[in-house]
């Protein structure tokens, strides 16, 4: 009997599920069967632009929190697939920093060159998860939701890759049910138009607040105030944004914050971080952790310890993207395959204990950027995954924090060296500040075209 392999989420995470099996497979070997449940009607996860908000055709909650206009927060080259470059599929050099649609064009090139859609169900959410010790399998819960029927199917290994940056954390101000303007979370986010002549007011200090408040101010918001928690993200913002401690309550439209200053706003944005959430899942498999770089109980990032056919991918904070779920991915076949053998339960622990001390002496982002390094490292080392120059990648990763502290509007102008193939990235033909237009086209386009045009 071939082992069953359940996968929830065909997002960025699940391909590489697929990818991975995909390409043992064209190595000769006998690979398990596998079956792929993806909420959605397509693949790519978060990189599936969605217009809705609230709820989905069918009821289920909306996935998505990317917006219209998102172009990539980091650059390309610290992500790119050891085993798919960016020259491979667009055939030329583009820049470091392109919109969500050409990002999405990539992570698809790879998975239609290697037909994994045949292994997804589409439409199919996982509704619930229980494991059967007598049978050491998953039952697994699933909805066909364009032809509203539930059924039941089993699995030797059950791999989590449904993501952590969907379900809102949503904190509550005093006397913000008299705010008389727009409440929303960075999760129902779509764009920044609609903040035209506004006064925007932005919660967090972190990617979400950063790149919002910045949409925003391209998009002719009137002021974008950011308020935060812990730290401030301490940018010399321009003209119009600025940071100022915690809000702590409302009277009507005036928000008051923490420093004694007040202020007027139209709109409030949360951006306050999502939450692990997994409804499907019970107690005793629920991965429970706030976003940080090395969540407890998982080994080696991936194996949930008290029950190691169970799999989680794509958990961690996220420096490294598209590449480390790659890794993960790989090393979680070898295991399902037999040739990575996994110690015993203490052991397992004890080698999380090692990494969640290295994570507490984490201070600085470079900090972080190196221990993600060596996570990703650990992992790429021990399969065929083929062989990324990380200490080059973490090189980039400090190049670009640096890079934002320079100049936030305009970091997006930067290129920098494929660590894969030695390309350089091309300049885009407009600044992103000016570029209004984040489609594929015409994002392709060749400056010269555009003159003609
Ligand atoms: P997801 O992309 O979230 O995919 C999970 C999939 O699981 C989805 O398709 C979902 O529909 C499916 N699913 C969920 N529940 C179920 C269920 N019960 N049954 C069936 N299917 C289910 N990363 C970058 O590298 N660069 C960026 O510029 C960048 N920008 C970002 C901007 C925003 C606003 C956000 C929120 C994240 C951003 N990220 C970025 C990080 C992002 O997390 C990763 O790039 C990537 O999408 C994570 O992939 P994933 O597969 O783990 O999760
Ligand atoms: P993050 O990176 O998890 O950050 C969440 C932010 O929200 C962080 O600054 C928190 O402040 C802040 N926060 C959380 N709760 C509160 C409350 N109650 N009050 C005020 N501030 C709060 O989430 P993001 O959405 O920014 O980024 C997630 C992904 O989306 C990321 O990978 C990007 O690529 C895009 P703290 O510092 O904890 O005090």
């Amino acid at each position: 009997m071939k082992l069953r392999i359940g996968i929830i989420g065909a997002g960025p995470s699940g391909l590489a599920q697929l990818r991975a099996f995909k390409s043992a497979e064209m190595k000769g070997e006998d690979i398990p069967e596998i079956v792929c449940f993806e909420k959605q009607s397509d693949w790519g996860g978060l990189w599936n632009y969605t217009w809705r908000t609230g709820v989905g055709k069918y009821g289920e909650p909306i996935h998505g929190s990317m917006y219209r206009y998102l172009w990539s927060n980091g650059p390309k080259e610290c992500l790119e697939f050891a085993d798919y470059t960016f020259d491979e599929h667009f055939g030329r050099p583009i820049s470091s920093y392109p919109p969500r649609p050409v990002l999405f064009d990539y992570i698809q090139g790879r998975v239609e060159k290697d037909n994994v859609r045949d292994y997804i169900r589409f439409n199919t959410t996982a509704r619930w998860v229980e494991y059967k010790e007598d049978t050491k399998q998953f039952s697994v819960v699933l909805e066909d939701l364009a032809n509203n029927k539930t059924y039941t199917e089993e699995f030797d290994y059950l791999i989590v890759a449904s993501g952590h940056f969907s379900t809102p954390n949503m904190p509550y101000f005093e006397g913000i049910e008299e705010f008389p303007g727009l409440i929303m979370h960075a999760h129902d986010f779509r764009g920044a138009d609609i903040f035209k002549d506004k006064d925007v007011l932005l919660i967090g200090s972190s990617y979400s607040a950063e790149d919002i408040g910045v949409q925003s101010y391209k998009h002719g918001a009137n002021s974008v105030t950011l308020s935060y928690r812990s730290n401030p993200i301490g940018m010399d913002w321009p003209e119009g944004m600025k940071e100022v401690p915690l809000l702590t309550h409302f009277e009507g439209e005036i928000a008051h914050f923490s420093d004694g200053t007040r202020e007027r706003y139209d709109a409030v944005v949360m951006c306050t971080g999502y939450q692990h959430k997994f409804p499907y899942l019970p107690d005793e498999l629920r991965l429970k952790t706030k976003n940080c770089l090395y969540p407890d109980k998982i080994y080696k990032g991936v194996f949930f310890n008290d029950l190691p056919q169970l799999i989680y991918l794509g958990m961690q904070d996220q420096y490294y993207t598209f590449n480390m779920f790659d890794v993960q991915a790989w090393y979680a076949r070898d295991v399902i395959q037999g040739k990575i053998q996994l110690p015993g339960k203490e052991e397992r622990q004890k080698d999380i204990n090692l990494w969640l001390n290295k994570a507490a002496s984490n201070c600085t982002h470079d900090d972080e950027i190196d221990f993600q390094t060596e996570y990703v490292r650990e992992l790429m080392n021990q399969t065929d995954y083929p062989e990324i120059d990380l200490d080059r990648v973490a090189v980039l990763f400090k190049q670009w924090l640096h890079d934002k502290e320079e100049d936030i509007l305009r970091y997006r102008d930067r290129t920098y060296t494929s660590v894969m193939t030695g390309t350089n990235a091309e300049q885009h033909h407009t600044p992103w500040l000016e570029e209004m237009d984040d489609s594929f086209e015409r994002y392709m386009q060749k400056a010269p075209e555009l003159e003609q045009a």
